[in-house]
Parts: structure tokens; sequence; C-alpha cells
């Protein structure tokens, strides 16, 4: 299958994340990208393309265009005041304070973000952009013709709501790219979330839609960011009711049990009819990621590639998480070839 792959991904990087209440270097950083190339290379695993460029339109169609200008300019303002190292967000809203847009870039920052885990540099927005056009020009491989495709999309994408970064995310990749498929044509799209964290972005941004089933695989809130959604119980509102599935599973799970929550999922998928699948690929449910608390092992992902395929519908695989970067390559590797196999 074609990789969808830009070297504008490196700007993004020197960030850094808050853990355990310090500064740390950011556990999402570029040598993933790196370790997965190689592995790719490696086992021949496909053709690396070049995204093409797709512009803002396809992106606004999921996000707000006032979120959107804040992180293209976000940089720039931070930077007008003297400052030449990361914009990490620190000041956030409590429920019954206002939701209006602060002039100061450091209110900003708060206003457009859930917590401190997305920090931007001088090539973030760079970085973004290319994230977005690589998750686009992979809906126009599978849109025409193709079988399948990987999107090794960085900075991911699953925890970005319409108008908020959070948990690494800026651009919601996977998002962008189902309502794509749903301009292009697909009557019913399916992203089938299987990253460590739950897919709250593209929960809240589909989730009175019926026409975008989402389905998400992911440890329990009540343990486990971003803590505040991705429980069972929530199922859809509206038209969407019944096209959001949560399968929140308990620290310590092993394939076994997260297998379990797949079947189910992929048999959801198989009765909604959907067209084309997005499968939103992390991998930090595997046993030594060093900020999860899943079982899975490497020969595991080949299990999964395998499941996926029997659902035997076009398929866009979109790169989330993984931060066990010895090991990322081969796990993203065996997805992919488990599923060609
Ligand atoms: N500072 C994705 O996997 N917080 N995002 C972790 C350590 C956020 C993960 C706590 C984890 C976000 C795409
Ligand atoms: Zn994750």
């Amino acid at each position: 299958m074609k990789i969808i792959h830009s070297p504008r991904h490196l700007g993004h990087s020197g960030h850094v994340e808050l853990m355990n209440g310090r500064v740390v270097p950011a556990f999402e950083k570029p040598e993933r990208v790196a370790m997965i190339l190689k592995a790719i290379g490696e086992r021949n695993l496909g053709p690396l393309v070049d995204p093409a460029a797709h512009g803002l339109d396809p992106i606004l169609k999921v996000h707000d265009a006032d979120y959107i200008h804040f992180l293209a300019q976000a940089w720039e303002l931070w930077t007008q005041d003297g400052r030449d190292f990361p914009a990490l967000p620190s000041f956030w809203r409590a429920p019954g304070m206002r939701y209006v847009e602060p002039e100061n870039i450091d209110g900003k920052l708060g206003h457009f973000s859930f917590d401190a885990g997305c920090c931007i540099v001088a090539g973030t927005w760079d970085a973004v952009q290319a994230g977005a056009d690589i998750a686009l020009t992979g809906v126009d491989l599978v849109a025409g013709g193709e079988a399948s495709a990987f999107a090794l999309c960085r900075p991911p994408g699953h925890h970005a709501h319409q108008a908020t970064m959070g948990g690494y995310c800026f651009v919601n990749n996977a998002a962008v790219a189902a309502q794509a498929f749903r301009d292009r044509g697909a009557a019913r799209v399916a992203v089938l979330d299987v990253d460590y964290h739950h897919g709250n972005g593209t929960q809240a941004i589909f989730y009175d839609r019926s026409d975008v089933l989402v389905c998400t695989i992911h440890a329990d809130p009540l343990q486990e960011f971003p803590y505040f959604l991705g429980f069972a119980d929530e199922t859809g509102a509206g038209e969407g009711e019944g096209f959001n599935a949560n399968y929140p599973l308990r620290w310590g799970t092993d394939y076994s049990g997260w297998s379990a929550a797949l079947d189910d999922a992929c048999a959801r998928i198989e009765a909604c009819g959907a067209d084309v699948v997005i499968v939103s690929l992390g991998v930090d449910t595997y046993k030594d990621d060093p900020i999860s608390q899943f079982r899975l092992d490497s020969p595991d992902y080949l299990k999964i590639g395998l499941r996926i395929a029997k659902l035997a519908k076009p398929t866009l695989f979109v790169m989330e998480g993984g931060y066990a970067v010895e090991a990322i390559g081969i796990n993203v590797a065996n997805v992919l070839e488990g599923f060609e196999q």
C-alpha cells in the first residue's frame, strides 16, 4: 500500500510537555516517524508518496475558522512578546466562565486548548498543515480506487475538537479525511480508533451525525487521559444516536480483552454498511509504551491488521499515537503487514 509522508513534520520538534508536574521533552517526537519509515522500508510495505496541497477548505469543514486562524498565527503572536522558546498553555476556563476569545496570546492558548499537551514551536503549523495534506492525499488514493493507504501523519489528530487542541493534536486528520470521503460521495464512513486514548475529538466532531460512525477502543477515562470523555454511555445524539461506540477498558488489558472490543466494533462497522473505513492507528496500546497501561505485544498488531482486513472495505490508516520509539516501527508495520496478508 502507498505510504503518504512528508519531512515537514520535522518542524514540530524541540517541544516539551508536563509530566508528573515537571517540564520534560515531549514524548510525541520526530523519531517516531523515522522508526516507522525504517520498518516500512525494511519490509518493503509500499512506496512513499508525497502529499498534494489541499489548502485550508477541507480543514475548515471540521474545524472552526477562528481556531485555524489562531493556529496559523500562534507562533508569531507568542514571539512578538519577545519569547523564543516553545509556547505552552496554562490557563483554562471552568464551567460558568465566559467563552470569548482573548486578545492576549496567553489567553488564546488556553481558550483553544484543553490541556498543556500541545506545545507550539516555529514549525508546528507547517507540520500540522502537512499532516492534513497527508490524510487528504490518502483520501484521494482510496477514493480513486486504491484498496488502502497509510497516511503517516505527525503530529497526531484524534484528540483535536472543532476549536480545541489537546493531547499532542492540533488538526483532526482522521476527521478531515472522513469529511473528505463524504464530500467525494461515500454515503457512510466508519472511523475505527484503536489508539490507547479515547478519540474525544473525532467523537465530538461527528457526535450528532449518522453519516460517520465512530468506534473507539481505549483506556477507561476514569483512569486515563482525556478523563472527561469516552464513557460507554456516550452513544451519539439526535440524528447521530447509535453512531458512536466507546469501548473503555481497564489498565492492564491484554490482547484477549482488547480483541473482544475490536470484534464488537468490527461487527458494528459491518452492520452500518460503511463504504470506507478510516483507522485511527495508535500503537500506544503496546506493553512497553512509556505513558500507557495496556499489554498488547508486537505479534498482536499483525492480528489487528488481519481483523481489519476481514472487513473487506477500502481502508485509510491514519497515524495517531505510540511512544515506545524502539518498537513503534515494528508495531505499525505489523498492522499494515497483517492487513495485506
Ligand atoms: N504528560 C495521543 O496518543 N497526556 N495522545 C499524557 C503525560 C496526554 C496522547 C500525560 C497523552 C496524549 C495521540
Ligand atoms: Zn494515544
